[in-house]
């Protein structure tokens, strides 16, 4: 057994040893230190999360030795480095919540006994950006290494197609657009051989849009219909729906959480 406080210090130890960015390379030399170290263990698993320290401007400066957390993104690798396999490495950008006030519809989907939800022609949609890029299997860590600059690029490219077609595309759906997304990062990346996202669907309604809802909850249970802020027209007849929306309430669930998850073509895979 390798106890967990070996492990801890092993991790401060080959952050001395070796650079930590991009963290595909920290994470593929961590694990192989445990195969090469360690004869019973036939494959480590490696998660590393990035957090955006963000250097601080100050009068117009870039500041020297400050920074701020710029929000709740992170960039993450899950590595495995197996034992006569090679090293396996899926990088990701999680946490990054967007939203967009138009541009996106969703109707046409089946209708049946069991759909209660209206189809749409425009709606707000907002979302939290999980997506994953799976690499082709690297034999060993001087691959990992040799052209190491793939892995900033990817994320710096995957990030850029994700906010570009995330603001411009006319969504059709969010499963639409995040399959575009995938498309384009493999695209973009030739040696990554699958992307995909898990995308929380964030509802924004407008006060007002579920009014008869909150009548009918104020009439058949105890909540009071002045704690339901299901509509403002109570007040001077204030109109907020339609094209009259202005104020709109973030609804906490439940919400769909949608994935998909695009490959190459396998015969293409079977070559690589
Ligand atoms: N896809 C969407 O884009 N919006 C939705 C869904 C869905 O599957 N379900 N409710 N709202």
């Amino acid at each position: 057994m390798v106890a967990t406080d070996s492990i801890k210090n092993t991790i401060y130890i080959k952050a001395k040893e070796h650079p930590v960015n991009p963290p595909e390379l920290y994470a593929s030399h961590l694990g192989q230190h445990f195969l090469d170290t360690y004869p019973h263990i036939t494959a480590a698993h490696i998660d590393v999360v990035v957090h955006r320290w963000t250097r601080m401007a100050v009068d117009g400066a870039p500041h020297p030795h400050s920074f701020f957390r710029d929000g709740q993104e992170t960039r993450n690798v899950e590595a495995t480095v197996a034992r006569g396999r090679g090293i396996d490495l899926r990088s990701s950008i999680a946490g990054l919540s967007v939203l967009k006030s138009t541009g996106s519809a969703f109707h046409g989907f089946v209708r049946d006994e069991f759909t209660t939800l209206p189809e749409t022609w425009d709606r707000i949609l907002s979302t939290d950006i999980d997506c994953t890029w799976a690499w082709k299997r690297f034999p060993t860590v001087a691959a990992v290494q040799q052209g190491v600059e793939r892995f900033d690029k990817a994320w710096e490219g995957a990030r850029g197609i994700i906010m570009k077609t995330f603001a411009t595309d006319e969504s059709a759906s969010v499963q639409n657009t995040m399959y575009k997304m995938c498309e384009q990062i493999l695209e973009a990346v030739p040696e990554v051989d699958k992307a995909g996202f898990a995308l929380p669907n964030k509802h924004y309604f407008e006060i007002g849009e579920f009014f008869f809802l909150a009548f009918l909850l104020s009439k058949y249970t105890s909540l009071g219909w002045t704690n339901l802020d299901a509509d403002l027209s109570w007040h001077k007849g204030i109109k907020n729906t339609g094209k009259d929306a202005e104020v709109y309430a973030p609804q906490s669930g439940p919400n769909g959480l949608i994935k998909c998850e695009v490959a190459r073509d396998v015969s293409t895979l079977a070559q690589r």
